[in-house]
């Protein structure tokens, strides 16, 4: 009979042991966490992800590490986003533009011409205002979701494969993907394209095969992701500054000691600070790529139009946070 199957005796016996006899509990226990990003590596949001994996072995001697799935292998950021509320992973980069369904307090993030420059944006992110809304993140139980970090991801930009845009009349009757967020296709729109919301696991071949005239991203997403490659005009709009979020599993979360989730929350800070040193420096190399690639770089002297016309965005989207959108433009 079972009970005498010598091997089953001594499973039964170490688990028993693991148990009691050490007190080890489910915290003492080795975790790999899963992360992904839809980028692919030696991207900086990556880097600093896997940096703060090595951080994280390093100080738990082995016992916590993290297995990056980068380049979308475990899907786009709405599926990183589920994936992450059921524990599948543990650690999703985000843009805060894919989270804003989830959590509505992070889409005042999301209006566009809120943040004066990328400094303006980096000091919100790094002051109570930041610590707040990740904050709004991590206490609301029904995210399933812990708000760790904030990074950098520069600002968006038109671009298209059918023809240069110099002024905000060019934009009439262009197809342009936006993300996933009901906010970015009435921005769109408003702006006189036509917003397509879509997934960025698909960008690349709507842009190819023409299911859209044209997309809007940062530099290193446009270069690194290859968009450069069939989109040849960019014009530098500028509308949205849109941080990225790193978020932690909740269903893992709890399963951590108080010590763990300090370690974790603290490096993902370091990686926060880390990824803005890296952005910077790919954010130059990937306009220097494209612009070595024959991409015509157009800019927008006068921004006026563009801001004018998203005013109904604003009267839309902006009128509950008022108070927080006072205290994010008074942040010099
Ligand atoms: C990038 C961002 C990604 C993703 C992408 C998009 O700038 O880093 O997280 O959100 O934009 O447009 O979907």
């Amino acid at each position: 009979m079972i009970y005498r199957n010598g091997a089953f005796r001594l499973a039964m016996g170490a688990l028993l042991l693991a148990l009691t006899g050490t007190g080890a509990t489910a915290a003492d226990q080795k975790m790999m966490f899963k992360a992904s990003d839809v980028h692919p590596e030696g991207y900086p949001t990556v880097q600093a992800v896997e940096d703060m994996g090595k951080k994280l072995e390093a100080a738990t001697g082995g016992r916590l590490g993290i297995q990056m799935y980068a380049s979308m292998q475990l899907g786009g950021e709405k599926e990183a986003i589920e994936q992450a509320q059921v524990g599948a992973l543990q650690l999703a980069r985000v843009s805060v533009g894919a989270l804003g369904p989830v959590v509505d307090e992070l889409n005042v993030f999301n209006l566009p011409f809120l943040f004066r420059s990328t400094d303006h944006m980096e000091k919100v992110i790094d002051g109570p205002i930041g610590q707040e809304l990740l904050d709004k993140v991590s206490n609301n139980p029904n995210t399933r979701l812990i708000g760790l970090a904030w990074m950098d991801a520069g600002a968006r930009n038109v671009y298209d494969t059918k023809k240069p845009i110099k002024s905000i009349d060019d934009l009439k009757g262009l197809k342009v993907r936006v993300m996933g967020n009901p906010m970015f296709v009435d921005m769109m729109n408003a702006l006189g394209g036509n917003g397509v919301a879509m997934g960025y696991d698909q960008v690349f071949s709507a842009l190819q095969t023409g299911v859209v005239d044209g997309a809007e991203n940062n530099p290193p997403s446009f270069v690194f992701d290859n968009h450069y490659q069939v989109a040849k005009y960019y014009t530098l709009t500028e509308h949205l500054i849109v941080p990225e979020i790193l978020v932690f599993s909740r269903a893992t979360w709890d399963s951590l000691s108080k010590e763990d989730q300090a370690l974790i929350k603290k490096l993902a800070r370091e990686a926060q600070l880390e990824e803005r040193q890296l952005w910077k420096k790919v954010e130059d190399e990937a306009m220097a790529k494209m612009k070595a690639a024959g991409i015509e770089v157009d800019t927008v002297p006068d921004k006026t139009p563009f801001q004018a016309a998203v005013k109904p965005v604003w009267d839309k989207y902006g009128a509950k946070y008022g108070e927080l959108i006072k205290r994010i433009q008074a942040v010099n």
